[in-house]
């Protein structure tokens, strides 16, 4: 049995409308309501609109994507615990829906991270790119953020001061933009792109993490998993948490989603199933260290939810996204590791053995040019990754029925 073929659907104002999703052979919709402010509780009637849209395409909503985490959960603030229980509230209404998979991030302040949303291939396609000298440049000469020089090495800083020079101010500009307000826009950032200075906003949020370390991060993601894995469980819903994007610190915030070593941490917090994670490889693969096969072999019964992108590295800290079996990542014995994974399930009698995939954003190529879409989500690059995806899925299916 494939994965299952999942596709991420940003509500009914999307350019790909459901009946294209299911002309695409879709079988699962990951999708959220967006709609809903950050913090507040998800309605049952609102759930069901969205769901019952689904189910009459024909598919069914495999994933939420995502149930967001707000940052006075992550920070412990005086707001924590209201937000927390309207957590709580929003799970038991999507499990009283029948919705069985809730992927949140806790990457403090922003969710992900690129430098360029348009990074033009030799072919013409369009990807997106991360550079970490481009990155500091953003960080210390055009945020400002007091203190970031000492975050660099001092290689990194003299590369970030020649990049800074050789950018207009207008670059400067939507480097910052794209960074605070437009990766950030679609999946409900902190910062309003209307905020006139929403570089000073951006600051002043950053600075709600002055006291929080690596360690006391951990301590807030524990107790939050310690209030809602237990209603989770009760409400049939399996959580997934997303690594780090990319899997380092940045701005001075810790990131505690990084590695191997981070996933297991985070899944023996709370000994449940319910407990869970949401495999990205390319997140992940940005950590060298990480071994993708041996995560999937070592807490594969936890993964709830797998995002499959590639990526092209080039120095320490540097890559940009690309066709989804091409690029660095060899995507046959990942996805291997995730049919076997499958199987392993099913011989165990659990009923989830399957585990929903989606491509996860892809090069902008022929039509996207003419379609509006989300920055990493072009319809045409993403349908080749899923087309591309599926057909390995299938000769490795073969593969392992004969062995
Ligand atoms: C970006 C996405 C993330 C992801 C969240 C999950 O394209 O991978 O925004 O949805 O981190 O909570």
């Amino acid at each position: 049995m494939a994965l299952e073929k999942s596709w991420r659907w940003f509500g009914f104002g999307d350019s790909v409308k459901l009946t294209d999703l299911q002309q695409m052979g879709i079988e699962g919709v990951v999708t959220a309501l967006h709609h809903i402010p950050n913090g507040e509780v998800w309605p049952v009637d609102e759930i069901l609109k969205v769901k019952s849209a689904i189910e009459a395409h024909g598919m069914r909503w495999t994933v939420v994507e995502s149930l967001p985490v707000s940052e006075g959960i992550k920070t412990r603030n005086n707001d924590c615990h209201r937000l927390i229980a309207n957590y709580k509230q929003s799970l038991q209404n999507l499990g009283a829906c029948g919705i069985d998979t809730v992927c949140y991030n806790f990457m403090p302040v922003l969710d992900w991270v690129r430098t360029s949303l348009h990074y033009q291939l030799p072919d013409g396609g369009e990807v997106m790119y991360f550079d970490y000298a481009t990155f500091a440049a953003f960080d210390v000469f055009i945020l400002k953020r007091p203190g970031a020089e000492s975050d660099y090495p001092k290689e990194i800083l003299d590369k970030a001061e020649k990049v800074v020079r050789s950018m207009s101010l207008e670059d400067q500009e939507n480097l910052a933009r794209n960074i605070i307000v437009v990766s950030q826009g679609f999946i409900d950032g902190v910062v309003d792109g209307s905020t006139p200075d929403y570089k000073k906003s951006f600051l002043k949020f950053l600075g709600t993490y002055s006291q929080i370390d690596r360690d006391q991060l951990r301590e807030n993601l524990s107790l939050f998993l310690q209030e809602v894995v237990p209603v989770a469980e009760e409400s049939g819903v399996n959580l997934c948490i997303h690594p780090d994007d990319p899997p380092f610190p940045v701005l001075g915030l810790p990131r505690i989603v990084s590695s191997q070593d981070d996933l297991e941490w985070i899944c023996n917090q709370v000994d449940s199933i319910h407990n869970g994670i949401t495999f990205c490889t390319g997140s992940l693969s940005v950590n060298r260290q990480n071994n993708l096969e041996q995560i999937v072999e070592k807490l594969g019964s936890r993964i709830h939810f797998t995002h499959l992108r590639n990526n092209v590295f080039f120095g320490n800290r540097e890559f940009h996204e690309y066709g989804h079996i091409e690029g660095d990542i060899d995507m046959y014995p990942i996805v291997k590791a995730l049919l076997k994974e499958q199987i392993r399930r099913k011989e165990s009698g659990r009923k989830d053995y399957r585990i929903p995939f989606r491509p996860d954003h892809g090069v902008k190529m022929l039509d996207d040019y003419t379609r509006s879409a989300n920055p990493g989500y072009p319809l045409i690059g993403r349908l080749k990754g899923l087309a591309e995806l599926s057909g390995m899925q299938m000769a490795i299916e073969r593969e392992l029925k004969a062995m």
